[in-house]
């Protein structure tokens, strides 16, 4: 019997890491069920396993996994109502978004901030490819940072051509275990490669046409960093977003919602149209980002949906 840590999980095999530098490939047997949740794939990227050795010695069973201190959920599919284990035991995660090359819409950003607090993990944003920002796509960032660092969430601005920014990353990477997130095509893997060229990771061109990524990265997987620590590479996010969350509980993940909230008429008020709400007027008078708040809404109208 071993303690591992998984790093890689392809749907049945998972690459652990063991000892003090060993890897090994692991097979899972039996039903590992989660919390009563059907999850496509029991055993994620970060977890601690038990295991041993078959008889080869080449490979390996997972007969344990120990307990999670957190873990981060997707939906498998628009569809279906299984769930991914993205990861497990993460310490912080990272958003890595774009202005151009692709566009993030603010919506996905705020639907994976609020998947970050529901998780009560950390989460910091990273924008990348500086480098080709024109004045006005530049201004565009520094209002999208100006609302987000208002509210608490740290920016990290990076060029991955010119190298620049990377220190203070590095300072906040540093000896944890981070998840790196963002929609296909905006430096994930660049990132890696930089931090530790031996990995050659495999990364794409965003076409000019759709200006989309590829999906190149297609499982999560954990990368130890020179300077200390692990970093998850993770696929483009799709369907990256809330799960199991509670209708009234929603706003409880907008921080600076929350914050006003205690002064709305009605404890159990949504932020609609009720009377007294303090939310809305504070948006009215752009305490609140109307664009954070639009999402709010968003994600509620998803949840009710499910209700119908
Ligand atoms: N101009 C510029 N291009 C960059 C920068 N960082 C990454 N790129 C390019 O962006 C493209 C996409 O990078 P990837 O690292 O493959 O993106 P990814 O986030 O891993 O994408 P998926 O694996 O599909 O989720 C590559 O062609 C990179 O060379 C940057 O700072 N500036
Ligand atoms: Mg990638
Ligand atoms: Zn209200």
């Amino acid at each position: 019997m071993e303690k591992g840590l998984v790093i890689k999980s392809t749907g049945s095999r998972y690459k652990i890491f063991y000892g003090e530098d060993r890897t090994i490939e692991c097979t899972l047997k039996g039903s590992f069920r989660f919390r009563g949740i059907r999850t496509t794939n029991p055993v994620a990227v970060g977890d601690n396993v038990i295991f041993r050795f078959e008889d080869n010695a080449n490979s390996g069973v997972i007969t344990e996994i120990l307990e999670r201190r957190n873990y981060i959920l997707r939906k498998a599919s628009n569809l279906s109502k299984e769930v991914q284990i993205i990861a497990a035991n993460v310490d912080q995660v990272f958003l890595m978004l774009t202005i151009i090359l692709p566009v993030t819409p603010v919506e996905f950003i705020d639907r994976f901030l609020v998947t970050a607090e529901a998780y009560s993990v950390p989460a910091y944003l990273i924008i990348n490819k500086t480098d080709l920002y024109d004045t006005e796509e530049t201004e565009r960032m520094e209002n999208l940072i100006r609302v987000y660092e208002k509210i608490g969430y740290k920016c990290f601005r990076l060029s991955l051509k010119d190298m620049n920014g990377l220190d203070n990353l590095i300072d906040q990477m540093k000896d944890k275990i981070g998840l790196l997130a963002g929609n296909s095509g905006v430096g994930k893997s660049t990132l890696l490669n930089v931090f530790n060229p031996s990995l050659n990771l495999k990364t794409a061109e965003v076409s000019d046409y759709h200006k989309q990524g590829k999906h190149i990265t297609t499982f999560p997987e954990m990368h130890p960093l020179p300077f200390g620590g692990y970093l998850i590479d993770s696929p483009g996010i799709r369907g990256f977003g809330i799960v199991d969350m509670d209708r009234n509980e929603i706003y409880h993940f907008f921080p600076e919602i929350f914050k006003i909230s205690k002064d709305c008429r009605f404890y159990n008020c949504l932020h609609l149209d009720e009377p007294g709400c303090a939310v809305r007027k504070a948006v009215e008078a752009g305490y609140i980002n109307p664009l954070r708040y639009r999402s709010y809404l968003s994600i509620l109208e998803d949840e009710n949906r499910k209700y119908r």
